[in-house]
């Protein structure tokens, strides 16, 4: 008898241990056990801080090892850096793709120069969109109210006249044709944002639109590139108007160049505007959203001159004119051919077309992530072909494959 109860007891005895064990493990807020010992006195043992990855032993192995470590770029470039300026013309509810356009730009470029970033708009900017472009941007931002007389109409224009063009182009389906904000936009582009008196500090801009991407690296200064090649301005990505915004854009540039011959410069680019020597536009242009430039050039008299002939010929509002054409148009005719520059390693999206570098070589060595079918280089609709003829460049091997 009393070894079954000793059996008993034991049983029992186990149960309660098994019941006790159940709940220590399985409840969240049973405190953990301090155990001593853990805590180990070698501070080697220790789990390696992020500013001692090698541990004590300089000659152990990192932790990570980066690819080809030696290669990488430093983090900061050093030299001088050129007087120079991002610029953006925004609306405060473009803040969220202008805030993605910044990253790319931060990330590709700009963490390694710290320029500064400017920012214009035809309203306040509110604090939202200062603090997250501030704290994005690695270099001085600053923002501008552009003044009522640089974004209206001006006293010459008809309204009506312009009222009626918007219903037509309207009807016409044309893309912002019955927009009054887009032309002021093209216009202020056009002759106003180089004269903005934040801009005035600076020589050379980097225009830099929302929803943008950029898709290598670019390691070096490409303003000190400009300076030091002697190029006033340049592109990424060229191609033919929408005829329907600009059908006299030619007429008045030609009546431009009656009275202002001193403006046109003998080495230019006419070829790359023209199949006729002039007498008819080819509706070419370099795609401004991105354009890296002089500022010096854009506020110099033929410049202005020219902008203030097409804004009295009216067509920024009788019709709808963009700012691309006329800055290439200006550029292409009062700018030495080799003054113009086509960065090709400046891999770019804005929709709907790609320039994606063509070779493989130099996309593997620049970490780009474009995809090369989607580079419109060597695309029917582009003219950069037209700009590689006229300037006797070789096309790069392997570009009839893009066609
Ligand atoms: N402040 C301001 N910026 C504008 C306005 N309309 C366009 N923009 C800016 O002007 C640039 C061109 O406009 P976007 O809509 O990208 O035109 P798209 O690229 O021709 O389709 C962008 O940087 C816009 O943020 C406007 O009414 N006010
Ligand atoms: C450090 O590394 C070297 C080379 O692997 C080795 O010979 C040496 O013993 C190590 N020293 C310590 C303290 O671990
Ligand atoms: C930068 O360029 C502007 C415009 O050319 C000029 O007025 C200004 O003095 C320059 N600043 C410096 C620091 O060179
Ligand atoms: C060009 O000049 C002629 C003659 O002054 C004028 O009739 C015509 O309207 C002008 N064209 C444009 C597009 O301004
Ligand atoms: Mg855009």
């Amino acid at each position: 008898m009393a070894g079954t109860q000793r059996y008993l007891r034991y049983i029992i005895f186990a149960l309660i241990c098994l019941i006790l064990l159940f709940f220590i493990s399985s409840s969240s807020t049973v405190p953990t056990a301090n155990w001593p010992g853990y805590a180990s006195e070698n501070p080697t043992d220790a789990v390696p801080s992020p500013q001692s990855p090698a541990g004590q032993n300089g000659s152990e192995k990192p932790a990570t090892s980066p690819n080809g470590g030696a290669k990488l770029p430093p983090a900061t470039a050093s030299g001088d850096r050129m007087n120079a300026t991002f610029v953006t013309l925004a609306r405060n509810s473009d803040l969220w793709e202008i805030a993605k356009s910044i990253r790319n730009v931060e990330d590709r470029f700009n963490r390694k120069f710290n320029y500064d970033w400017v920012f214009l708009n035809d309203d306040d900017f509110n604090d939202e969109f200062k603090k997250v472009t501030t704290a994005l941007v690695s270099g001085k931002t600053k923002y501008g109210k552009i003044p009522t007389e640089h974004w209206s109409f001006p006293d010459f224009i008809d309204q009506d006249r312009a009222a009626k063009v918007r219903e037509e182009m309207k009807e016409k389906k044309i893309i912002y044709g019955d927009s009054i904000s887009y032309r002021h936009m093209c216009r202020y582009e056009s002759g106003f944002f180089f004269r903005h008196p934040l801009m005035l500090d600076y020589e050379w801009y980097w225009r830099v639109e929302p929803s943008i991407e950029l898709y290598c690296d670019i390691n070096y200064d490409t303003f000190k590139f400009m300076a030091d090649n002697k190029k006033k301005y340049s592109f990424v990505l060229s191609l033919y108007e929408y005829v329907d915004t600009i059908p006299t854009l030619w007429d008045a540039t030609k009546n431009f160049t009656k009275t202002h011959p001193q403006h046109i410069v003998k080495d230019n680019s006419l070829k790359f505007l023209s199949d006729d020597d002039g007498e008819n536009y080819n509706h070419c242009h370099f795609w401004s959203n991105f354009e890296i430039g002089n500022l010096d050039w854009l506020r110099s008299d033929a410049y202005i001159d020219y902008f203030n002939s097409l804004d009295h010929a009216g067509g920024f509002f009788y019709e709808r004119w963009g700012d691309a054409p006329v800055h290439s148009v200006a550029a292409g005719l009062m700018l030495k051919k080799d003054e113009i520059h086509f960065f090709n390693d400046i891999a770019y999206y804005h929709v709907p077309f790609t320039h994606c570098p063509t070779g493989e070589q130099y996309r593997l060595d620049h970490k780009c992530h474009c995809n090369p079918k989607e580079n419109f280089d060597w695309n029917g609709y582009s003219c950069l072909s037209r700009y590689f003829e006229l300037n006797n460049m070789a096309k790069p091997e392997g570009y009839e494959k893009e066609q």
